[in-house]
């Protein structure tokens, strides 16, 4: 992502804002979107952004997107008002250009969108206590929460079938038999691993066409680093990242929760032998969650919190596993093996956490 700083100083200056552009940065670890943090100078004091390219391949309907976004953040932004919290809970707020649109589009048809940068805040890669574990669930359940009594209509959904567990399945499958790079001989181990765990990560998706779990509004999109942790209070301040906020499973919210926070190491770790589920990140996660959360879930929800933390890890597990045989297509790489390296990664927390299941369930009953 090789931009001119007039390219992004004229972008920014298609929004309405005040002031003068100063000089944008690449900011945070983002896998999909292109992001800069953009200072400005507004009569002297200093000011930033976030503006983020909206990565056109993975999103097809970039509109749509910023439609759920607009609608989603206008949302949270009266509840937070009007509740007058005592701590200082923030929504993102989308810039809008002179027509009113909260997005621009470059002279390529790339999409653009810019958000206020939120101050004394930060977003952990890798959690090093329970309380973070804690304040991160809780964010994200009252986020759901915010969400329930959404007006208007179902949200656009940006990326069918998105946690359709049962057809990344498919797509890997494809993936081998295809095999257009060569790779798949090279991980056969991976995708044998893979294959074994088929048949149960289909139980959410069965568990919804039954009808015992609900469909809601959902982020599905819950790494740990879409959390900002205030710096002064350490509460969960804002939620990140609304690309993929759409109609979901709450469970797929909790399962990425586990996948991202409970990490012992983080998903970069390229030594498996460092990664593992940290069960007192779980416990933290569990109840943060449940103190948010429990007023609107059902106990069929509930019944499967642990497994849905397996699943997801499997899902995003095989997602860069396929993207590996796929050439490196979709997630950006910071080395060419880097996808295989994450896939291991996350298969062995896939393996921890089947290991520590008796544990989560006994959890669960008490
Ligand atoms: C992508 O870009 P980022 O890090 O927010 C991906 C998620 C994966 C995640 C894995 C739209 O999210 O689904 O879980 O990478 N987002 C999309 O790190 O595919
Ligand atoms: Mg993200």
């Amino acid at each position: 992502m090789q931009y001119k700083k007039s390219f992004l100083r004229d972008l920014m200056y298609k929004f309405a804002v005040y002031g003068d552009f100063l000089i944008a940065t690449p900011f945070g670890m983002g896998n999909v979107n292109d992001t800069f943090q953009v200072t400005f100078d507004q009569g002297g004091v200093r000011l930033h952004y976030i503006l983020q390219r909206i990565n056109r391949n993975v999103f097809h309907n970039p509109v749509g997107v910023m439609e759920n976004i607009d609608r989603v953040t206008s949302h949270i932004l009266k509840k937070v008002r009007t509740a007058r919290m005592e701590t200082k809970k923030r929504t993102l707020r989308l810039l809008r250009d002179y027509d009113n649109k909260p997005y621009v589009q470059d002279e390529n048809g790339d999409y653009w969108r810019a958000y206020v940068f939120i101050e004394n805040a930060r977003a952990y890669e890798v959690l090093e206590t329970p309380e973070q574990a804690y304040r991160i669930a809780m964010a994200f359940g009252e986020f759901q929460k915010q969400l329930v009594d959404l007006p208007g209509g179902r949200l656009n959904e940006t990326i069918p079938d998105f946690h359709n567990t049962p057809k990344r399945f498919e797509r890997l499958e494809e993936a081998v038999r295809e095999d257009v790079c060569g790779r798949a001989a090279s991980v056969a181990a991976e995708i044998d691993f893979a294959l074994s765990l088929k048949e149960e990560a289909g139980t959410l998706l069965r568990l919804n066409e039954s009808g015992d779990i609900p469909e809601r509004i959902t982020h599905n999109d819950t790494k740990s680093n879409n959390i900002l942790i205030d710096d002064l209070s350490g509460e969960g301040v804002c939620v990140l990242d609304l690309d993929t906020v759409m109609p979901g499973l709450s469970l797929y919210d909790f399962g990425d929760m586990v996948r991202s926070a409970t990490n012992s190491a983080g998903e970069d770790e390229v030594d498996c032998d460092k990664v593992w589920m940290r069960f007192d990140l779980y416990e933290a996660l569990y109840k943060g969650f449940l103190t948010a959360a429990d007023g609107f879930m059902t106990s069929a929800e509930k019944e499967n919190l642990p497994l849905a933390g397996k699943i997801i890890t499997t899902e995003i597990g095989i997602r860069f596993l396929t993207d590996y045989l796929e050439g490196d297509t979709y997630f950006k790489i910071r080395r060419p093996q880097h996808n295989i390296e994450r896939c291991r990664n996350q298969f062995k927390l896939v393996r921890s956490i089947s290991e520590q299941m008796p544990e989560m369930m006994k959890l669960l009953k008490q």
